[in-house]
């Protein structure tokens, strides 16, 4: 059922691309009726437009909130054409039916982005835009509605391609988008009168999101997949600027977000590194230098860190970026990086260099989904922190000033380890990380195995773990655990304890003079 296009109404904020588009249209025999600004500009521009307010009989109002509300237009966009009644509708109140619809709406998310006014976001909250999409995409068995400047030329070969008609599949998959539009638009409205409220992390909510790119594929090549941004310009990976290398993959972006949320974590003054394999860090480490602290995380698990992705929580320097730049690595994040690190990374044609200008806010409310089989799960991203002050000593002995530290540490790395998280960690860098099993007792084993093997392909006579401290993100359920982390040489625990069995595990740590703290906080990550 294709509709020549002979009457279309075109509303535009961003006027990008509209004399060129209103251009073609009119070589093409189409009248344009037009509000306002758009109007004025295509008159500038020298083409012959009708003014809406001339066609319903009012001057647009109160400030332009009222222009395009009126029964001859949304009548002309909702008309059936092959109804009778409608017909004698249109015929007794003079209403010309509209093929084409072109609006996009008024720049809210920019204009609080911008951090403008209460009042100024008010005023930019478009009504007869929205109300008019709405309209045109219900009704797209005769009209087609463009909502976004760069759907101008799908619409010009349409009609060239359908002898300036446009298909009934093409105005189908126009209407779908543009509901994707406004309903992406009312969330950013709520989305922001939530924040404007102080209701930061609202359990009703809409979920408002911009396209930004249309990944090759999801996890693996078999699922389609899309990155979508949600408006906040947080620093991070959605934001970032990408200098070199192909296009970042969907688990590329999955684990550059995981390693900057990381070291994001750390003091700015404190060099931090990140190493992330499958969403979990293969290695983490502050030091002196940031090349110190990359080479320390790199020491942790060699063999894991190998096409990694690395987080810095500080700009990449040279140094930095020639140790980086001795192994295969996917992606590096930093706030910024060095000409001099850039001409290093120049020659690495599939390495991702990323900078953001700045370390996303840690504390700052952000909400997490999840679906599940019919619905979502939303929570409030996990922003818990401890201070020293905050911990409980339960055994005789009291953890050293040194293992106090790294004990800390520990716990800022478990929470950003999947569950059941265990982390052995040595002077500010990780020695051992059990992410992910099903036991806690595993997580445990595994860490000390994977760091004793380390330690002997580095030609070392002791385990890594040996005189470490370890973080487990939940309790011990039982002293298993404890006592395996004892036996691979750690001296000192931190857990949020709260266990059933806690005084058999204080038992065991007391009987083999290790400190222990409890947190009262857990970190599940699932
Ligand atoms: O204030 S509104 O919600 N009231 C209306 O009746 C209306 N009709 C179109 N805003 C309205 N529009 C919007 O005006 C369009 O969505 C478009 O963004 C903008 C174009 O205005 P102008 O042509 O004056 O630049």
């Amino acid at each position: 059922r294709p509709v020549p296009l002979t009457r279309a109404l075109i509303s535009v904020s961003d006027k990008t691309g509209l004399i060129d588009f209103a251009q073609e249209l009119a070589t093409r025999g189409v009248e344009i009726l037009s509000t306002g600004g758009t109007a004025k500009a295509l008159r500038e521009a020298g083409l012959s437009v009708v003014d809406v307010a001339e066609v319903t009989g009012f001057p647009e109002m109160m400030d332009g909130r009222v222009k395009t509300l009126h029964p001859v237009i949304h009548g002309g966009l909702l008309a059936l054409r092959d109804n009778e009644e409608h017909l004698a509708a249109m015929e007794a109140h003079n209403i010309q039916p509209i093929d084409l619809l072109v609006v996009n709406l008024y720049p809210f998310e920019e204009t609080v982005a911008k951090g403008a006014a209460y009042d100024d976001c008010i005023e930019n909250i478009d009504i007869g835009g929205p109300a008019m999409i709405r309209a045109a995409s219900k009704n797209h068995a005769f009209v087609a509605t463009i909502v976004d400047v760069e759907d101008y030329p799908a619409l010009l070969a349409e009609l060239d391609a359908n002898d300036g008609a446009t298909s009934y599949e093409f105005r189908q998959r126009q209407a779908q988008i543009a509901y994707a539009r406004t309903a992406a638009y009312d969330a950013a409205v709520s989305t922001w009168m939530a924040k404007a409220i102080g209701e930061e992390t609202p359990r009703r909510r809409a979920f408002a999101g911009k396209l930004a790119q249309t990944l090759r594929y999801g996890e693996n090549p078999h699922q389609k997949a899309a990155f979508y941004l949600d408006g906040s310009n947080r620093p991070g990976v959605a934001t970032a600027k990408q200098w070199q290398g192909k296009e970042l993959s969907y688990n590329n972006i999955n684990d550059t977000d995981a390693a900057f949320e990381l070291v994001a974590e750390f003091p700015v003054n404190q060099p931090a590194v990140a190493i992330i394999k499958h969403a979990n860090p293969c290695g983490v480490a502050t030091g002196k230098t940031l090349a110190e602290a990359y080479a320390r995380a790199f020491d942790c698990d060699r063999t894991s860190a190998f096409g990694g992705i690395i987080a810095l929580n500080q700009t990449l320097d040279e140094a930095t970026a020639k140790e980086i730049a001795a192994i295969f690595t996917e992606v590096v994040i930093a706030p910024d990086a060095t000409d001099e690190a850039k001409t290093v990374f120049a020659v690495k044609k599939n390495l991702r260099l990323l900078t953001t200008g700045a370390l996303p806010d840690v504390k700052a409310p952000i909400t997490t989904f999840r679906q599940v089989a019919g619905g979502f799960l939303v929570q409030d991203k996990d922003n818990g922190t401890i201070t020293p002050d905050d911990l409980k000593v339960v055994t005789k002995r009291v953890p050293t000033e040194q293992e106090l530290k790294d004990l800390l540490f520990a716990w800022t790395v478990a929470k950003h380890v999947k569950s059941n998280a265990i982390i052995y960690v040595k002077d500010g860098a990780t020695v051992g990380v059990g992410a992910g099993q099903m036991s806690r007792v595993d997580s445990t084993r595994i860490a000390a195995r994977k760091s004793q093997d380390m330690a002997e392909a580095m030609g070392l006579t002791e385990p890594l773990t040996k005189g470490s401290v370890v973080a487990s993100d939940a309790f011990f359920p039982f002293a298993d655990g404890l006592i395996t982390a004892a036996e691979a040489g750690a001296t000192a625990v931190i857990q949020p304890g709260g266990s059933l069995r806690d005084q058999e595990v204080i038992d065991a740590a007391n009987e083999r003079g290790l400190a222990m703290v409890f947190t009262g906080m857990r970190h599940f990550r699932h």
